[in-house]
């Protein structure tokens, strides 16, 4: 695949300031953000629902060589991809030949992507995105303890002994983990020190500031 154009559709802090991240990365600010009206049902729009029929952000659009229009609805999928595609940037061990790096890495992003994102998802809908009527405080504490009981010791032991969560140096899987530590502390999940000490390392990349630059546009619900 050769990369002529890529389009991002964002929402501020969302799953997409993954993608924004990793795209300045490797992109610095050679991309296109289209900001979505998320809480005013934008998503919604037959020609949105056209490109993802989950409604969701990120979406990638990735214009090749030859004009045709790829487009990706994972956000865990498009990090793996744009690290895979830039290995100048060295955001990923390379695939070839096997590593048990590559191995713990693709684990880690994957990680972050689905097991602790879903975790994330039940508590953020069940506290700040539902009616009253369907919010069940139960899965809000059920998720909340497994979090702490099971996914903050293994982060912090990866943390503790390299400073990133994959391997001594800073690769996409930080980009999908540093973006879920950031909306666990909103929680008062993932609040000791190592998680301080990861956040204030990855916050330092310019491509880090860049992606969240908007953040104050982030409202937890919709008003
Ligand atoms: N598994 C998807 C989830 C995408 C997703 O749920 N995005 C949320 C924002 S973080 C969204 O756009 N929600 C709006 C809606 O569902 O209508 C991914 O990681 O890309």
């Amino acid at each position: 695949m050769q990369i002529k154009h890529i389009k991002l559709y964002h929402f501020p802090m969302s799953r997409s300031a993954r993608v924004k991240w990793i795209l300045h990365e490797v992109l610095d600010e050679d991309f296109e953000v289209e900001t979505m009206a998320l809480y005013e049902g934008q998503q919604y729009q037959p020609a949105y629902l056209a490109k993802n029929p989950n409604h969701g952000v990120p979406i990638l659009e990735i214009t090749q060589a030859d004009d045709s229009v790829f487009t990706m609805i994972e956000s865990g999928a498009m990090i793996s991809l744009l690290a895979d595609a830039y290995p100048e940037r060295q955001l990923a061990p390379p695939s070839v030949p096997f590593t048990t790096a590559r191995a713990d890495y693709l684990q880690m992003l994957h990680f972050g992507a689905t097991w602790f994102d879903m975790m994330l998802w039940q508590i953020r809908l069940h506290r700040d995105l539902f009616q009253e009527a369907e919010r069940d405080e139960r899965t809000i504490t059920r998720y909340k303890a497994k979090i702490e009981e099971e996914v903050e010791p293994q982060l912090q032991a990866r943390l503790d002994a390299t400073g990133f969560v994959s391997g001594g140096s800073f690769t996409a899987a930080d980009c999908v983990m540093a973006h879920n530590v950031i909306w666990a502390r909103l929680y008062g999940l993932c609040a000791g020190d190592p998680f301080s000490r990861y956040l204030d390392e990855v916050s330092r990349r310019p491509a880090f500031q860049a992606a969240f630059a908007d953040s104050d546009r982030f409202a937890i619900s919709p008003s």
